[in-house]
């Protein structure tokens, strides 16, 4: 069953840093669980570190570690200059038009919140319309369905085909004179379907509809610019590329952000305050309140450096090759259906399998070392389109090797004998 893709693309081998050996960066993946050897498949949850990225965060909190913006010590000005260092690394990943523009925050679910409350929330009016569509995470529909419950306005949701595609006509036609504004993941982390942001885009501009773009699944895969989307906010994860948990970026144009009022209020985000009235600070500490996870940008400017220096288009070329090798691989599962084949198609594989449950499949998985996710992906009404209650879901990233996808087809082929044994003893 083994074998090795074939003709790696030219951008996946010509790069500076062959990606082949940069697995060896990531100290997590060298270990064994069940006595087999890690197969880490659960990428699109969240990625692994590389040894860069743990040694900043260490090193911040040996040496440099200060509050921010506030102190006049050698310590706070060093963590204030890291700290605002990795926003302008972040400006330039996305290609951001200005350093203002770039939201620390949380991360994906915090930064589409801020949106809801902070840009939607006081123009919404009873009736107005918030348009998603029907592959997207929690986090791009509970936030909406908030600010829709809190204003009277409605959620409306474009459809999608059996594949995972969206249909862009139909989402053309949905948008109206009341669409307030429109959100839309790049990629479901459930199907893998990569959607046309720059096309959508142009459909709302045209009508003069903001678009929220959700890059969790996009940003740490391929290149990303903003400007060349042109989408007006734009949200991800640190941890889903390579960097800390805690921290993500809100991406928003300069104009509407200094429009929006203040989110959360406190210490940071104010220029003064007195009992009567409190100045707000600029942009973007206007969005900034309390201390910040000061160590998890710091961790996510460095992980911006390690991606940069391995190539995005590298990376999204041998993730592409992985993916490919995957599909393949996959189909000689007997019984196995993949669920989302939209052509254009991050390294995300969900699947199911006649007559297994897919949390059985992934506990059998994990005996062998193997880790995949089983379940709704936190996109339930998803599920419920494609009428099924969950699948398996293996999602790649550029350090996993043709060898792991084999040992998941394995894992696969003895979980299916397995059950197959189980119902032939009765
Ligand atoms: N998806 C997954 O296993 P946070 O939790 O804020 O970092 O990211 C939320 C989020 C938003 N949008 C998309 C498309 C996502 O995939 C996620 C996180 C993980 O698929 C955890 S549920």
């Amino acid at each position: 069953m083994t074998g090795t893709p074939t003709g790696l693309s030219q951008a996946a081998t010509s790069n500076r840093r062959p990606i082949e050996t940069a697995r060896n960066d990531f100290p997590i993946l060298d270990q064994t669980v069940a006595g087999k050897p890690l197969v880490y498949l659960d990428n699109a949850a969240t990625t692994q570190k590389p040894r860069r990225v743990i040694d900043s965060l260490r090193h911040y909190y040996e040496h440099d570690n200060a509050n921010v913006h506030r102190g006049i010590h050698e310590l706070s000005e060093r963590a204030t200059r890291q700290y605002e260092s990795a926003r302008d690394k972040v400006r330039d990943f996305i290609n951001a038009d200005v350093r203002e523009e770039i939201i620390f925050v949380r991360g994906t679910t915090e930064a589409i919140n801020l949106v809801a409350q902070s840009y939607l929330r006081p123009i919404l009016a009873a009736g107005d319309e918030i348009l998603i569509t029907e592959m997207e995470h929690h986090s791009n529909i509970v936030p909406w369905q908030l600010v829709a419950e809190q204003t009277g306005a409605r959620l409306r949701v474009a459809p999608i085909t059996d594949s995972g595609e969206l249909l862009l006509p139909t989402l053309a036609e949905m948008i109206g004179p009341r669409t307030r504004l429109l959100a839309v993941t790049q990629v479901s982390n459930a199907l893998g379907s990569i959607n046309p942001v720059a096309d959508i885009v142009r459909l709302a501009h045209e009508q003069a509809v903001p678009v929220l773009v959700d890059g969790a699944q996009a940003v740490g895969h391929m290149p990303v610019d903003v400007r060349a989307i042109g989408c007006d906010f734009y949200a991800f994860s640190g941890h889903k590329m390579y960097g800390p948990t805690g921290i993500g970026v809100l991406y928003g144009r300069r104009d509407l952000l200094e429009k929006m009022p203040p989110w959360q209020g406190g210490g940071e985000m104010i220029r003064s305050v007195s009992f009567e009235k409190t100045e707000y600070n600029v942009l973007p500490h206007k969005f900034e309140a309390g201390t910040p996870h000061i160590a998890g940008a710091i961790g996510l400017g460095v992980a911006i450096d390690y991606i940069e220096d391995l190539g995005r288009s590298a990376i999204e070329c041998h993730e592409q090759d992985l993916l490919a090798y995957a599909t393949g691989a996959l189909a000689r599962v007997p019984g196995l259906r993949l669920v989302g084949t939209a052509p254009q198609k991050a390294a995300i594989l969900s699947f199911l399998i006649d007559g297994l449950h897919p949390h059985d499949i992934s506990t059998v998985l994990d005996r062998e070392g193997v880790a995949v996710r089983a379940g709704h992906h936190c996109a339930m009404p998803l599920m419920a389109r494609l009428g099924i209650p969950g699948t398996t879901r293996a999602s790649l990233a550029f350090y996993n090797k043709p060898a792991e996808i084999d040992a998941l087809v394995r894992g696969l082929l003895q979980v299916v004998a397995f059950f197959n044994r189980g119902r032939a003893g009765g």
